[in-house]
């Protein structure tokens, strides 16, 4: 049978983004449409991408299940929004999150001030395994958000060596150099030699 996990998200661009990674080779299946997550109660993202993948695993049964985590930190802001990305501004809303944090940078006006980093986690359990698979990408916080491609953040990401934002780049591209690819491609790897 063709190598399959179940992704534990709601989300459906880190799925559009985690279909195209594991390509032909690896099948990502979706939750049941009744499943609710709960509200991510951890205070790592390592914790968190555990306990959604726990938690879809109380339904699908012999199954690789995946969760993942991700978080943006920033470093003049000791980390933040990290852990509490999707809910920065207090509710889950992709521009009011980008409002809020250009306007914690605004005293930030040098580049080198602005620093930030992606941080994903993968959580692979089933079969008895738990496993735990990291990205992480380094860039800057642009003055303003600029394209439109991605979800969240990326139009306020900014990749040091080509100069755009994660929001400039198509979907291919971002997955070249992403948190997220980076992650998941170990996962990808680790699956496939597994199953040999
Ligand atoms: P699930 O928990 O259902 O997987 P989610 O949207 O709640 O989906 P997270 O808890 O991992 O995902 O929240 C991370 C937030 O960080 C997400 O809502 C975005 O705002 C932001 N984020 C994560 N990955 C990102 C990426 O690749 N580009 C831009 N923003 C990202």
């Amino acid at each position: 049978m063709k190598l399959c996990f179940y992704l534990a998200t709601k989300n459906k661009n880190k799925l559009k983004e985690i279909k195209n990674i594991m390509g032909d080779e690896i099948k990502v299946l979706l939750p049941p449409d009744f499943i609710e997550f709960p509200e991510e109660k951890g205070k790592t993202l390592k914790e968190n991408a555990y306990l959604k993948a726990e938690y879809l695993s109380r339904y699908i049964k012999d199954y690789y299940i995946v969760g993942e985590d991700s978080g943006l930190f920033v470093e003049k802001l000791n980390g933040l929004p990290g852990i509490n990305s999707a809910h920065f501004s207090g509710k889950r809303d992709d521009k009011g999150n980008i409002k809020k944090l250009l306007e914690e940078m605004k005293n930030y006006k040098k580049k080198e001030d602005r620093k930030a980093r992606f941080i994903t986690v993968a959580c692979l359990i089933g079969k008895g395994e738990k496993r735990f698979f990291k990205g992480e990408v380094k860039g800057y916080i642009t003055f303003s958000p600029r394209g439109k491609n991605g979800f969240g953040y990326d139009p306020i990401f900014e990749i040091p060596k080509i100069g755009k934002t994660f929001a400039e780049l198509s979907l291919e591209e971002k997955n070249k150099i992403s948190h997220r690819s980076k992650a998941f491609l170990k996962l990808k790897e680790y699956l496939i030699k597994r199953s040999f």
